[in-house]
């Protein structure tokens, strides 16, 4: 690993970090498809991301998961990384095929302990696990089945969630039953653009339902086998805004919001799904059976929130950002850190929302390896705008207690392939070197600095 010159950024770093109180949680994510390779090893199943990146032509640079950051295999040197950092917690996902191949029958054990290994290695390095089951990479043989759009699938994840509970439930701080339910809902199963590649709304939206109703009903599982871990989901959320005032505009923009956030803030906040988006729907909405929408809406310690950009809605069709003026990063989304704000404070207004977490915000961007140093001062910009609207939300009355940044390094960006580099962490895949960019130097400087006011802060305890 090459270790450039600390940014020393001492001056601009205090303010932001005095925002924050003293037990803030900050990490760093990933998910496994994105990071492990090892795709076939130690009895690892296929998942339906391993049968999708064989299809001709749908990821950009037509590569796949096999070998991404070699994590499977690397995975002590890049815990080592991420302590490096200073950060209190990792977010991580547990592949579903790796542990339970075929998504039923047989455990795979060899699968079990490398998750053991991450979770232990964490904790001797100070370093609090935080789990995630579902990150896309469903068991191919349960897509054969039908997948997220047969009810059965929806048992099986419950199965899945016990036996992951079982096992590490007792040293993480939290499980995530899924991480962002309309990814793999719209562009897994209508838009088709992910995998498993279905273009059919209504099957999407019988996925956005099973999963709904899994989560809930692994809440219930995991309570009931006296889980200690906080259990919540992570949905990716922004603020729809209508491209002009008319009327057309808002009424798409307002659909939108239906289909992104309220589809499933709703039923977990509310046991109901939106009438407006269900008379949108028409004859493509889910089946749902009774007692469903009550077990989606099982209590949750926490809801996490995964932030990038606003959305931007035209009734006349999609919405090139281009047009806004606004800094884009490499993937074309606007940076627009008051969104996050925005969004944050309409979650504590509208719901009764647990605590929350941005358990992703972060930013690609075109980075160059040189000298040793990668210089991404944009990342480090826009990480920092997103912290002062973090701030802002809180000093809004947000109850916020944590914030992990997307990614802890490069990796595969789904159908972007390896193009599109998301990481604080520089990977060169074909040596599979790590180099802290600019933006995990500032971050540890930053962290350092939170950690140097919290160890200054006095007692609480009265005096008598
Ligand atoms: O890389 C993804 C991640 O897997 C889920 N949230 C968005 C990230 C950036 O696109």
């Amino acid at each position: 690993m090459l270790n450039p010159a600390p940014v020393d950024l001492t001056d601009t770093l205090l303010p932001l970090a005095g925002q924050f109180p003293p037990d803030f949680v900050w990490g760093v994510a990933t998910s496994a498809y994105q990071i492990e390779g090892a795709a076939g090893e130690d009895g690892k199943g296929r998942s339906i991301w391993d049968s999708f990146c064989l299809l001709p032509g749908v990821i950009a640079d037509g590569s796949n998961g096999d070998l991404a950051c070699d994590h499977y295999h690397r995975w002590s040197e890049d815990l080592d990384l991420v302590a490096s950092l200073g950060v209190n917690a990792y977010r991580f996902s547990v592949s579903w095929p790796r542990v339970r191949p075929s998504g039923s029958g047989a455990w795979n054990n060899k699968g079990v302990d490398f998750y053991e290994r991450v979770v232990d290695g964490l904790l001797e390095r100070g370093v609090t696990p935080y789990v995630t089951l579902n990150h896309w990479d469903l068991p191919q043989e349960l897509q054969a089945r039908g997948g997220w759009a047969d009810r059965e699938t929806v048992y099986r994840f419950v199965e899945y969630a016990r036996g992951i509970a079982a096992r590490l439930g007792d040293r993480v701080a939290s499980i995530t039953t899924h991480n962002e339910p309309w990814v793999m809902s719209v562009l897994g199963h209508e838009t088709g653009i992910f995998a498993p590649g279905v273009k059919d709304r209504a099957v999407a939206m019988q996925v956005a339902h099973n999963l709904m109703l899994s989560h809930g009903l692994a809440l219930q599982a995991l309570r009931a086998q006296g889980c200690k871990a906080g259990l919540g989901i992570v949905l990716n959320l922004a603020p729809m805004h209508p491209a002009t005032d008319t009327a057309a505009d808002r009424a798409s923009a307002q659909l939108e919001d239906g289909r992104l956030l309220r589809w499933y803030m709703d039923p977990l906040f509310k046991a109901t799904y939106p009438a407006d988006v269900l008379a949108h729907l028409g004859a493509d909405a889910p089946r749902v059976q009774a007692g469903d929408m009550a077990a989606i809406a099982t209590p949750m310690d926490f809801l996490g929130v995964n932030y990038y950009s606003r959305g931007v809605v035209s009734a006349a069709g999609p919405w090139d950002t281009k047009q806004s003026g606004l800094p884009l990063t490499d993937m074309d989304w606007e940076v627009y850190p008051e969104g996050l704000t925005e969004l944050l404070v309409r979650l504590h207004h509208d719901y009764p929302v647990p605590p929350l977490f941005v358990t992703e915000n972060g930013a690609a961007f075109k980075d160059q390896l040189s000298g040793g140093r990668v210089a991404d001062e944009r990342r480090i910009d826009y990480i920092g705008r997103h912290l002062e609207a973090v701030a802002e939300a809180m000093r809004q009355g947000v109850s916020m207690k944590g914030y992990m940044v997307w990614s802890l390094m490069d990796n595969f960006e789904w159908a972007s392939g390896f193009e599109k580099r998301f990481g604080i962490v520089y990977v060169d895949y074909a040596s599979q070197t790590r180099t802290l960019k600019d933006s995990a130097l500032w971050y540890r400087s930053f962290l350092r600095q939170h950690q140097g006011m919290a160890r200054s802060v006095p007692s609480s305890k009265p005096s008598s």
